[in-house]
């Protein structure tokens, strides 16, 4: 069975709780059962964090590797300013598809720069907390190719 670390940044333990107006009503707690069900309904072990220490997220990282098949990222505000985890994700070798709840082109200039794009198989971004089961089908296409 292909096992997928789904990791997400700071701030995002605020989902649902805090601004739904930006972010929506959806909890953590909630995308997170919605993908441990999903990856069973696909017989694919899901295993699903939240730190809001980058430090945290880039061991992590490195734990990926040889242990998780695959890895989805929400780096939320990290992901326009580390070069740390973009390197740690190089260095990791396990592929990884990059997700963020809103569609961060269509946002502030800077949340148009990505420094995990270049190290990521693929982006999702915009589809709110649909983005994470988009994502989890991403991986595992990305692992698995149809055809
Ligand atoms: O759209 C996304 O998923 C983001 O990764 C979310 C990050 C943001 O910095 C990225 O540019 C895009 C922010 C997550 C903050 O989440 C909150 C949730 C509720 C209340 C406050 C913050």
């Amino acid at each position: 069975m292909k096992s997928i670390l789904i990791l997400n940044g700071p701030n995002l333990n605020m989902l649902g709780l805090r601004q739904p107006e930006v972010y929506g009503k959806t909890t953590l707690a909630q995308i997170e059962a919605m993908c441990l069900e999903h990856g069973q309904s696909k017989a694919v072990k899901i295993e699903f964090r939240q730190s809001n220490h980058e430090g945290v997220l880039i061991d992590w990282i490195h734990e990926a590797r040889g242990k998780f098949d695959g890895l989805i990222m929400n780096a939320g505000a990290y992901t326009h300013t580390s070069v740390a985890l973009r390197d740690a994700v190089s260095s990791a070798e396990v592929p990884m598809v990059e997700l963020h709840l809103s569609n961060i082109h269509a946002r502030e200039a800077f949340r148009h720069v990505s420094h995990l794009a270049p190290v990521a198989v693929g982006q999702i971004c915009g589809f709110g907390p649909a983005g994470y089961t988009l994502a989890i089908d991403a991986i595992c296409s990305h692992l698995d190719p149809p055809g």
